[in-house]
């Protein structure tokens, strides 16, 4: 059997990788040649734990390789990505262009499988840019399980999180939806090669929604938290203690509070299903506009802090602790973090120090002449403010002496406990 990933990404890459080292012959294909160079020579372009020697010994085994043009297969996965556009509407042109350059190359007996995360019907859609090119082909219609069909579609949404995906490709339970029952069957059988959980199969409109509701039910959770820490800043109660509380309650389990919801799913997902059903997706519009909100409140405690410093942001110095989405990653996607870090460029601090212990360059959005990645500790000695945007393991393992006679914002709750000292209330 012969598999094409197409797109090398966070989901691609890695999935990639796990079917080649259960000794399938994997071809990865992405458009961007710096990338599929990167990969040829065994290394990877992004960070994920474990991803680094699973490319390395797949490639040097012969396993993977990868290439910019598709070529023929048995099994096409995509795994491009599913952004939005202005109003957030869904952006499914990626999905357009592999469906199209995967056409060409279609056989008989073809399995293409929808891995990225798409809005209802999407995959039906995939399959008619496909089918346009390709009318000598039969393709199986939705929900008609008795017809034979040339080629087998079907949707199997990734559910992987960032940090632990090599493991969780293997241990999570997927999600088999098929165009029809047997498009399903066939596509299970794929995923049973790497996947020892359960591989559950249904049809595509259902996969595709579930995928969805998923990653809503994380943002509408993660919104409560973010509206109990707002709630909680008017009436000077610590959140993180208080949520901490709550949650010896058998039956509750709050999330915690940050400065916003960032990467390309939580914060992407739930407006597939507010574009599709806007009438009745009325709690999930809401906590997506809740945890959009969170970063304004974060920048207003910037501007509490100046004014408790009784000075002009010219004359202060400000260090922002972390620009990734999340702890302990390079991703700077839709990152809150990084967005508030660039609004506090722009009030014009007399020094602001960026501090991202995952990443090497700073994205283009920070002029490299006038600002440069700090060493923790080098951002520490000389500043007024302090913001701690993620809770990458450096921050919560660092002497918290550092932080003393300085203005604190924690956005992320993880000095809370053991810094008392700290002169913001906590976010
Ligand atoms: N966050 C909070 N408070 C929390 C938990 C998370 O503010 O208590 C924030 C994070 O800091 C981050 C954002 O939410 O900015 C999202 O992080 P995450 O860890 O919740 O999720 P992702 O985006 O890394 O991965 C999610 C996962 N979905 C679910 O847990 C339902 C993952 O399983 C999916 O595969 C992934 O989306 C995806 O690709 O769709």
């Amino acid at each position: 059997m012969k598999v094409s990933v197409i797109g090398m990404g966070y989901i691609g890459l890695p999935t990639a990788a796990v079917l080649a080292s259960r000794k399938i012959n994997v071809v990865g294909v992405d458009v961007n040649q710096d990338v599929v160079d990167t990969i040829n020579k065994g290394k990877i372009h992004i960070v994920e734990p474990e991803l680094d020697i699973l490319v390395r010994s797949v490639v040097q085994s012969g396993f993977l390789r990868t290439t910019t043009k598709l070529e023929k297969a048995d099994v096409f996965m995509v795994a491009v990505p599913t952004p939005f556009k202005e109003n957030n509407k869904p952006d499914l042109s990626f999905i357009r262009t592999a469906a199209k350059a995967i056409a060409p190359v279609l056989d008989k007996g073809n399995i293409v499988i929808l891995e990225s995360t798409s809005p209802v019907g999407t995959t039906e859609k995939m399959m008619s840019w496909m089918k346009e090119i390709r009318s000598d082909l039969i393709f199986p219609v939705f929900g008609n399980d008795d017809s034979e069909t040339d080629i087998s579609v079907a949707h199997c949404p990734e559910r992987v999180l960032p940090g632990h995906v090599v493991r969780e490709l293997v241990e999570n339970d997927r999600i088999i939806g098929g165009v029809t029952f047997q498009c399903a069957q066939r596509a299970r059988n794929v995923y049973k090669i790497f996947v020892e959980a359960d591989c559950l199969i249904t049809d595509c409109r259902t996969a595709e929604l579930s995928k969805l509701v998923e990653n809503s039910f994380r943002d509408v959770n993660i919104a409560f938290a973010n509206e109990l820490s707002l709630i909680c800043d008017k009436l000077g109660i610590n959140v993180w203690e208080m949520i901490k509380l709550a949650n010896r309650h058998p039956r509750v389990n709050i999330l915690q509070p940050g400065p916003g919801v960032g990467g390309h799913c939580i914060a992407v997902d739930p407006w597939f299903i507010v574009d599709s059903a806007p009438e009745e997706a009325k709690l999930i519009k809401t906590a997506r506009q809740v945890n959009d909100y969170k970063p304004h409140f974060v920048l207003k405690k910037v501007e509490e802090a100046v004014f408790n410093l009784g000075k002009k942001t010219s004359e202060l110095k400000i260090a922002c602790l972390g620009l990734a989405f999340k702890a302990n990653i390079d991703d700077l996607r839709e990152s809150p973090a990084l967005g508030i870090a660039h609004q506090i460029k722009l009030m014009n601090f007399d020094k602001l120090y960026l501090v991202e212990p995952n990443i090497l360059t700073l994205p283009k959005i920070f002029d490299s002449s006038k600002f440069e990645l700090t060493e923790l500790n080098t951002a520490l000695t000389d500043v007024d403010i302090v913001i701690l945007l993620v809770d990458h393991s450096e921050f919560k393992e660092m002497d918290l002496s550092l932080l003393s006679g300085k203005q604190v914002i924690d956005t992320r709750g993880i000095w809370s406990d053991v810094h008392p000292r700290v002169s913001s209330l906590p976010l």
